[in-house]
């Protein structure tokens, strides 16, 4: 932050661009004097005022304009909202008049970083807003609202009061020997330690579900090279978007996008052919990323060209892809391709025959595919609060750590297990108050905070 957190800022709230409305912000000690002298009048506390706003060069629009005193206002400090007429000479114009009276531009995220820094909320609630601001779906709508509300904050806290309570047990006996504090037995404290493990984990495992609801499912699209998966990818998304050739081995790269299956948001994969010779290392790197999408996928679909009997190098192929998916628990779509063609390839249970030429048979894939993937986000949906930033995963994961470092301790250094667990715990703690934010450093807060948009 290039100035102290009491100066005044101010910042276009609305999207770019014209629209009905738009919201021109200003906020910190001076916020209700740079309105002022933009209005020509002073601004009663939350009371909507219809007032005319002017610069040096004359009359700008006829605005809104609402004044939040410091003790009641989103961010903790003084804050004005007008709210004018949504074009971007308007805006444009109406900021300046306020950086003219005194106010400077805001960075990215600053309203929010204020609110964070006033005590008006912790750091998980402030990620929310930005995930609340994304929200494509109801599921991650509802997540994102939750999380604002103050769900995962309530979760980690609830984490944190048996750890700190099993740490500050530890202490007490190290520090105050001669007091008469019941001593914690070895099996006693692993027992502890396990029945505090469980609850991180869950919370931690929580975020592939998080994920399926901040970025919807990952569709992987894989099969032998020529099958036509490239074109099934164009033909799902609606345009050209990968390049389809004769020849196989076209695609090498694996090519990512958004897309949405009858109103179900997923992010399809287009990969490059399995089984194909590694000719070079080129092809060797293509593999290598096609199974990495793979691993990362929630369900794959397999093309299987239906236009030629398979090979036993198809087969083989299949088998491998199938063996990997169920082991990782993923579904497998079976789709026979080029319907359009004499079928020489025998129908899969449970799949289904398409052209991307004709059109054959894609409305009952957009189905097959939203039903799939509508179990696994309703499933997400109905397992209440999942964490949904990787932020915040990491932090349990290393709380996780350290939980099971101290347990290990108590076997492996049986003469000094309590110091020693007692430092984990300490750890431990640090790492879950990353996610609500006493314990984050500057440099993260920097980096949350300019994935914001100004304004916010
Ligand atoms: N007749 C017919 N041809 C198709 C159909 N789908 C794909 N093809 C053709 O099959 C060939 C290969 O298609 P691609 O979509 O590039 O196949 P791919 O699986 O992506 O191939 P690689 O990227 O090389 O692994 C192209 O010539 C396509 O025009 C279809 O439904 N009908
Ligand atoms: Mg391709």
């Amino acid at each position: 932050m290039p100035n102290t957190p009491t100066d005044t800022i101010a910042a276009i709230a609305t999207p770019p661009g014209s629209g009905a409305l738009a919201i021109v912000r200003a906020g910190g000690g001076g916020a209700a004097a740079v309105a002022r002298a933009v209005l020509g009048k002073a601004l009663p506390p939350r009371r909507a005022v219809l007032a005319r706003a002017r610069d040096s060069a004359g009359d700008i629009d006829q605005v809104v304009s609402l004044f939040f005193p410091a003790e009641s206002s989103p961010t903790g400090e003084d804050l004005v909202e007008i709210t004018c007429h949504g074009s971007p000479y308007i805006q444009k114009r109406l900021l300046k008049a306020l950086l003219e009276a005194g106010a400077r531009a805001a960075e990215p995220g600053e309203f929010t970083r204020r609110s964070f820094c006033n005590g008006r909320m912790d750091l998980a609630q402030a990620e929310a807003v930005c995930d609340l601001i994304a929200a494509g779906t109801g599921a991650a709508h509802r997540s994102a609202l939750s999380q604002l509300e103050g769900g995962l904050s309530r979760d980690v806290d609830a984490l944190r009061a048996p750890i700190l309570g099993l740490l500050t047990h530890l202490e007490a006996c190290l520090d105050h020997p001669e007091e008469d504090i019941p001593p914690l037995g070895p099996a006693e404290a692993k027992a502890r330690l396990t029945g505090l493990e469980a609850p991180v984990a869950r919370l931690a495992d929580s975020f592939r579900t998080g994920r399926l609801l901040r970025e919807g499912p990952r569709v992987c699209i894989v099969g032998r090279p020529n099958a036509g998966k490239s074109s099934l990818l164009n033909a799902l998304l609606g345009c050209e978007r990968a390049i389809v050739c004769p020849e196989p081995g076209t695609t090498r790269d694996t090519i990512e996008e958004p897309c949405d299956l009858d109103g179900t948001p997923a992010v399809l994969v287009d990969t490059a052919g399995l089984g194909h010779d590694c000719a070079c290392a080129a092809d060797a790197e293509s593999l290598r990323r096609t199974q990495r999408a793979l691993r990362s996928s929630d369900v794959a679909v397999l093309v299987i060209d239906g236009s030629r009997p398979p090979d036993a190098r198809d087969e083989a192929a299949h088998r491998a892809l199938r063996e990997a998916s169920a082991e990782d628990r993923r579904p497998v779509l079976t789709v026979l391709s080029k319907a359009d063609l004499a079928p020489r390839a025998p129908a899969a249970a449970g799949g289904c025959r398409v052209s991307v030429l004709r059109g054959d048979g894609m409305a009952e894939l957009r189905s097959l595919l939203a039903r799939t993937l509508g179990g696994g986000a309703g499933a997400a949906c109905a397992g209440g609060a999942a964490v949904t930033c990787a932020r915040h995963h990491d932090a349990l994961r290393r709380c996780l750590a350290r939980l099971g470092e101290a347990r290990a301790c108590v076997d492996s250094r049986p003469g000094c297990w309590e110091e020693l667990a007692a430092r984990e715990l300490r750890e431990a703690l640090a790492a879950l108050d990353e996610i609500t934010g006493p314990a984050a450093p500057d440099e993260v807060l920097a980096g949350i905070f300019s994935r914001f948009c100004v304004g916010k």
